[in-house]
């Protein structure tokens, strides 16, 4: 798509999944990318692949997003590309755990917000003064539809998602005065790495979460956030849920279709 030719797109979380797949899909569009995840290994092989086929600039940043030292660092000292990005897609995110609120484990409440409310925040702390500098830009938040509704055992998880949902609509709140467009993607169910990080490996359970019904494939939310981020410049894509047909709400799904 020219319209994305040679814009930087900054993508947290590009190691895996969605943010892989949103990767590979700027950069079939010729964007320059800025790849941020902890993996240093799958964010260079990554690379080199991108590169090789599609001749682009690709900046990796091995980063935690949960260290805003660190990332503030790395922007100030390291990285002219972060200066001029067009494009942040706050994607890196997880849930961890499936429990009552009862039983919960504090260190994966801990992470989880950490990571998917604070995490964003503190990147689009980064990013969005240089945005607003070049009075340009576009911040595309992953969210979920559990940041829509919310179900058992997925309190704390629905709560970053919920939160993070908040966070969106106040940035476009406090952006439109410029030219600078604020998106969230929410999708269902997607078939990624996900459920197994939940699960901390346990391939039934993670299983369970996809049995009997097909998800959407990272493809699919990564085709969404390119169509957010090239329409023309007095279209903003502001709020996007995105379900596999057997899924009507977070616990409405048809699972005998597969
Ligand atoms: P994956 O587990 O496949 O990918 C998650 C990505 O987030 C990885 O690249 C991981 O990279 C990165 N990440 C996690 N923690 C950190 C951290 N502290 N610092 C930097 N990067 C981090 O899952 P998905 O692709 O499914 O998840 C992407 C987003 O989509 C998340 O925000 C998730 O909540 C959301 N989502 C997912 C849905 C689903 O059903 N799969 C549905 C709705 C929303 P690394 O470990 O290398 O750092
Ligand atoms: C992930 C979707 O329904 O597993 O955000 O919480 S769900």
């Amino acid at each position: 798509m020219s319209i994305l030719k040679g814009k930087n797109v900054l993508i947290t979380g590009a190691t895996s999944g969605i943010g892989k797949s949103a990767a590979v899909k700027f950069a079939e569009c010729k964007s320059n990318l800025i790849l941020l995840g902890r993996r240093k290994d799958r964010l260079m092989e990554l690379s080199a692949q991108l590169i090789k086929e599609f001749e682009i600039n690709i900046e990796c940043i091995q980063a935690d997003v949960r260290d805003f030292k660190s990332l503030s660092g790395i922007i100030e000292y390291q990285s002219e590309l972060f200066k001029t990005t067009d494009i942040l897609v706050n994607n890196a995110g997880l849930a961890r755990g499936f429990s009552h609120i009862s039983a919960g484990d504090i260190a994966d409440w801990d992470e989880m917000i950490d990571t998917n409310l604070k995490g964003l925040l503190y990147v689009s702390r980064c990013i969005v003064p240089f945005m607003i500098k070049n009075n340009s830009g576009h911040v595309i938040n992953i969210g979920s539809i559990a940041g829509r509704e919310v179900y058992p055992n997925g309190n704390v998880y629905c709560a970053t998602k919920h939160a993070v949902d908040a966070v969106t609509k106040g940035l476009r709140m406090e952006l439109v005065n410029t030219d600078i467009k604020v998106t969230s993607i929410d999708p269902g169910l997607v078939e990624t790495e996900f459920s197994l990080v939940r699960f901390r490996g346990d391939t039934e359970k993670a299983g369970a979460a996809y049995k009997g019904m097909k998800p959407l494939t990272p493809d699919d939310v990564a085709e969404a956030i390119i169509f957010a981020a090239s329409r023309n410049d007095n279209f903003v894509v502001a709020e996007m849920v995105l379900l596999p047909k057997a899924q009507a709400g977070v616990l409405v799904i048809d699972r005998k279709n597969v």
